[in-house]
């Protein structure tokens, strides 16, 4: 018997920390809105590119983690990171790094939205007046694992990290960029560089700039050296339409976007595979924040809103748009709201809320 309902594959990663506690109510969302519009969520958890794994296995995933995760239309991830256990380098590098190369996820998408519920620290901004994407390199760039200590632990100690910029890791991530401002009213672009100190890498990436803008006449663009950048987002993020930004620069961007929009516990992410060869993989902004895990006091928020994003991305827009709707009634209700936004109600209670006004 043959079926005729959309059915999407998803591995589910919770990772670390609040990972695993705002993961479920990004899964019950997402389950709520399968059954509200027709369509089918087929998902394998996965215990591995977590610290917990680390310490059983001393590695953060298995060495055949590409066939254990199979081909998934896409990957759910919640967070990675527990330091006292093991170093930040080493969980970020052993899991969401290698999610990011191998699939070849080069964009990594997030919003800077105000949205209701959320206080904004600038005075005067009201939900609508703050809205913008960061671009951000995200396989290349100053990630690189190019370079070695010489002489360690000696006086001589010399430690060498390249930054690497290739023409097509460079063009790609901007050509992306200036089609997502081309199908947005402002159409203005902002780059992201630092050419008058980093006089090699940064000077091509603007270079390519002016050349990949060439090819969209419609479509404005600016540059701003990365520290007076983010001066203007903390004075004026309502200017900001779409904003570029190598490896580094789009990581430090895309927390500082958020931060002045209130909090980074809501933001979400996609790292993308835009042809669609590999599976994209969705994530909140947040970390694992291992000073309130075990709580069930996170805000889930951040993950609800990558499940929408998700679906957005496996073609399910209308789906996407109502879990919008439903944060967005959500958060402006204060009992509803987490603690981290002044109300009172648990990780679960906010999930389960937002399933709810789904309807
Ligand atoms: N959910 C996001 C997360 O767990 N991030 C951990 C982290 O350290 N990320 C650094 C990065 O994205 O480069």
């Amino acid at each position: 018997m043959t079926s005729n309902t959309r059915k999407h594959t998803i591995a589910v990663i919770p990772g670390d920390g609040i990972g695993k506690e705002v993961m479920p109510e990004g899964m019950r969302v997402l389950e709520r809105a399968a059954a509200l519009f027709g369509f089918e969520i087929e998902q394998k958890w996965h215990d591995f590119a977590c610290c917990d794994y680390y310490a059983r296995h001393g590695r953060m995933m298995p060495e055949n983690w590409k066939e254990e995760i199979g081909r998934p239309d896409a990957i759910f991830f919640g967070a990675v990171g527990w330091p006292d256990t093991v170093p930040d380098h080493v969980s970020l590098w052993g899991s969401l790094l290698q999610f990011r190369r191998e699939y070849d996820q080069y964009v990594n998408l997030r919003p800077v939205r105000l949205m209701p519920g959320v206080p904004c620290p600038l005075a005067g901004r009201e939900p609508g007046d703050i809205d913008f994407w960061v671009v951000r390199e995200n396989t290349e760039g100053e990630y690189s694992s190019v370079g070695g200590i010489m002489f360690p632990n000696t006086e001589r100690e010399v430690v060498i990290q390249e930054t690497v910029m290739t023409r097509i890791g460079v063009d790609r991530v901007l050509r992306y960029a200036f089609d997502l401002a081309q199908k947005r009213e402002r159409k203005h672009l902002t780059s992201a560089t630092k050419s008058n100190g980093i006089a090699i890498t940064m000077p091509y990436w603007d270079q390519r700039v002016e050349a990949i803008g060439a090819e969209y006449p419609d479509v404005t663009h600016d540059k701003y050296h990365i520290d007076i950048l983010t001066a203007q987002f903390v004075l004026n993020p309502d200017r900001f339409d779409v904003v570029v930004g190598s490896n580094l620069f789009g990581d430090i961007l895309s927390d500082l976007g958020p931060a002045c929009t209130g909090t980074i516990g809501v933001a979400p992410s996609g790292n993308i595979n835009p042809e669609g060869t590999h599976p994209s993989l969705f994530e909140p902004v947040h970390g694992s924040a291992p000073d309130i895990a075990g709580q069930g006091i996170a805000n889930p928020v951040g993950q609800i809103w990558s499940a929408a994003m998700m679906l957005e991305h496996l073609g399910e827009a209308e789906a996407a748009a109502a879990i919008m709707r439903a944060v967005e009634q959500v958060l402006a209700t204060p009992s509803a709201r987490t603690r981290d936004l002044k109300g009172a109600a648990g990780t679960e209670d906010c999930g389960k809320a937002i399933a709810e006004a789904l309807g």
